[in-house]
This record gives structure tokens, sequence and C-alpha cells, in this order.
């Protein structure tokens, strides 16, 4: 039995790849931080669905931006994969709190990486780096591909870049099996609920329930290459199965405005955006990313991945969950 170490198991792509790895046999070792409130609710089902003497998720506390306990972790646990997927992922909010930012995604991956290392080279271990998209930022080319210069456009961006660069050099220096995911934006249900499409789909779940008037959204004429995140989380564990690590993008190559979600979000319940969307500029970013949209034909060619879900399926699968999640029926609208 193969054991997966997840930092972030508790967000949304975390959660996805506990219950992939899971189904697939692994024991998976998560870290979660201390909170005041509840903040495994994406994993508790793992433990309702198993037995007890067959409970092969165990969380630990922990947290990215204190090294030597996550080099303990590792010690005591002795991984075969190392997913690294914690980070303070809202691009927005890493405007406010870039220090913070950085500290986590970038340093953080760095810890992670130095906690690797230091299992010494007996240890054969598989590390995933979680890069982004959006270091790309405002990129002169397009699609964008593995070769394509990053753009960093905001604090969170420049902390993904650093990170990426710090993956690829414990590679070279160090003959450690690490793979960046060079994902784009991928989305589902269990989204938080302040990043756009969930914003979106929850928003008009609440409308269609009475507690919500007016949904107020920043840029909607960005454009994004919005994916489904079970497709993405096999991505991930594809990338540490392949014999020599390298970076791959993985995308729909399919780009859309958040306008275009409105379009798509509200038409399936019958109703129109204009009536309830307000622009608010409190959402404006300080410097945004207009478009993105990726080219994955090197994993198509290398792992064999595709994407099972597009775009009008995904808005159907989250504005379904929303509207359930709000006791609503969703077959009463043919979803
Ligand atoms: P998410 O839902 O925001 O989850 C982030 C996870 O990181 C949560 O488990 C969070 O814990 C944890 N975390 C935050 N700060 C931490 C810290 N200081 N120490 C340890 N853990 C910490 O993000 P996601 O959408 O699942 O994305 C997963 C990773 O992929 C992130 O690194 C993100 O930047 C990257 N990424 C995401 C996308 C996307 O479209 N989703 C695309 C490209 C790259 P709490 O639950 O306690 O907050
Ligand atoms: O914004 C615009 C906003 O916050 C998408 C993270 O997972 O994907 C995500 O980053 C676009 C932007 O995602 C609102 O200005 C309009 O142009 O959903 P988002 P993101 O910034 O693309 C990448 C790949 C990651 O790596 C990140 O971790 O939508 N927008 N109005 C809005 N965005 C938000 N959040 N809220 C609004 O009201």
């Amino acid at each position: 039995m193969k054991t997966a170490f997840i930092t972030g198991i508790t967000g949304q792509d975390g959660s996805h790849l506990a219950d992939l790895l899971i189904a697939k046999g692994y024991e998976v070792h998560g870290v979660i931080r201390r909170s005041s409130a509840f903040n495994t609710g994406r994993i508790m089902h793992i433990y309702q669905d198993v037995h007890q003497e067959d409970v092969r998720l165990h969380l630990h506390y922990g947290d990215l931006t204190d090294g030597d306990p996550l080099m303990r972790l590792l010690d005591k646990i002795q991984p075969d994969e190392i997913y690294n997927l914690g980070a303070q992922s809202h691009v927005r909010i890493s405007f406010d709190a870039p220090l913070y930012t950085a500290d986590v995604a970038a340093l953080g991956t760095l810890r992670m990486l130095e906690a690797l290392r230091s299992l010494g080279a007996d240890h054969v271990v598989r590390f995933y780096q979680a890069s982004s998209s959006e270091m790309f930022g405002n990129s002169k080319e397009t699609p964008q591909n593995e070769n394509t210069p990053f753009r960093p456009t905001s604090p969170y961006a420049c902390a993904k870049v650093f990170a990426f660069h710090q993956a690829c050099q414990y590679r070279e220096a160090y003959g450690i099996h690490a793979s960046n995911g060079i994902l784009f934006n991928h989305e589902g249900p269990r989204r938080g609920e302040t990043f756009v499409t969930r914003k979106i789909t929850r928003g008009l779940a609440r409308i269609m329930d009475g507690k919500d008037q007016k949904l107020f959204l920043g840029n909607i004429d960005a454009k994004r290459d919005w994916g489904y995140v079970a497709d993405y989380v096999e991505a991930m564990w594809l990338m540490l199965q392949q014999d020599e690590p390298d970076d791959y993008v993985i995308a729909t190559g399919k780009m859309y405005s958040v306008r275009d979600f409105l379009d798509r979000a509200f038409s399936l319940v019958g109703r129109d955006w204009r009536d309830f969307v307000e622009i608010d500029p409190r959402y404006f970013r300080p410097s945004d990313v207009a478009e993105l949209c990726g080219d994955a034909s090197k994993a198509r060619t290398k792992l064999g991945w595709a994407p099972s879900t597009d775009f009008d399926e995904l808005v159907r699968i989250m504005v379904a969950a929303d509207l359930e999640a709000e006791n609503l029926d969703p077959t009463k609208y043919g979803l």
C-alpha cells in the first residue's frame, strides 16, 4: 500500500485528491490547521464512508509557515508521494496579505522541499507542486504552454513562480522527483465560496431561495479556462506515476468570460443575470489577469490526460449542487 502526504487537504483540491487516493488504496496523511471553526467539512465524508477498522485517512496539525514540525511529520510518516497543495490561494486577497501569501505559498514550498531532502537519499519520494496558470499573468502568448514565459501580476502569482522554480531547482540539484502541475482554473461544488464561479452559483441559489436580491461582482470581462476539479486531481496523480519528473500544463483549451458563466448559470433556471448582478469596485484587483487559456498537449501526449467535463456541464453541476444545498429541487429546472 502506498502512502501519500497532502498539504492543503481541507481545500477544494486536497479533498478531491484524498477521495481519489483513498479509492486507489492509498494510506493518506493530511496537514490541517488549527481553526476556531470546523474546517474539515470537505473531507468528513471519507470517515463516514469507511468502517472504523478501515480508516486510511490520518490528519495532523501543522502549518506551512512552521517548518520543523513538517520535517518531523515526514520523518515519521515516510510517504511515497507528497502533494503540496497548501496555499493562501485567493489572488485578490494576496494584494491585502502579500507577505503572508509569500510565506505560505513560496517559503512554505521551500520548507516542504527541505523537509523532503532531510529524509535522505535512501528514501525515494515523489513531490507534486501545485503551480498555477496565474504565473503566466497577462501573457503575450495564447494559448499558454510549458514554454510560455511567466509574467506574474499579483503577490500570489509571484509566490507561485518562486515555488515553481524551487521545485525545478531541487529536481536538478538533488535529483528529487519533483513535478509542477501548472493548473488552469478548476472548479466544482466544493470550490471556495469567494472564487467567482462558486460565488455566482451559490449567489444564484440564494436568489432563487429568496435569501438574496443581488449578487455583487467585480471584473466580469475577465476570461478564464475553467475545468472540472475531479479531472485535475487525476492529472496530479498521473504526474507522480511517471518514471521521470516533469512540468505539465493542465487545461481544457477553451476560454470563457465571467459574463459567459453568468449567462449559462442564470439561463439554466430561466433568469436573466442582468436583473440581479451589480458591479462593486471592491472586487476589482489592483492588477487583474485579463484572459488565460491553456494548451495541455504535453499532458495529453505524455500522461494520456484529457478533460472529461466541458464548460456547460461544469456550470450545470455547480448550479445543481448549490440549488440542492439550499434545499431547492434541481430537477424542477431539468438539472
Ligand atoms: P483552497 O481551496 O483555497 O485550499 C487551500 C488549502 O491550503 C486549504 O486546505 C487551506 O487550509 C490550506 N492552507 C492555507 N494556508 C495554509 C498554511 N499556512 N499552512 C498549511 N495549509 C494552509 O485551494 P484549492 O483550490 O484547493 O487549490 C489547491 C492548490 O492549488 C493551491 O496551492 C492553489 O494555489 C493551487 N491552484 C489552484 C487552482 C484552482 O483553480 N483551484 C489552480 C491552480 C493552482 P484551510 O482549509 O485551513 O484554509
Ligand atoms: O477570479 C474575476 C476576477 O478569484 C477569476 C485561484 O484558484 O485560479 C484562481 O484564481 C476572475 C478574475 O480566480 C469577481 O477579477 C469578477 O479575473 O475566481 P477567481 P483566479 O483569480 O483566476 C488560479 C488558477 C489560481 O491559481 C488561484 O489559486 O473573475 N471576478 N468578479 C471575480 N473574482 C472573484 N473572486 N470575486 C468576484 O466577485
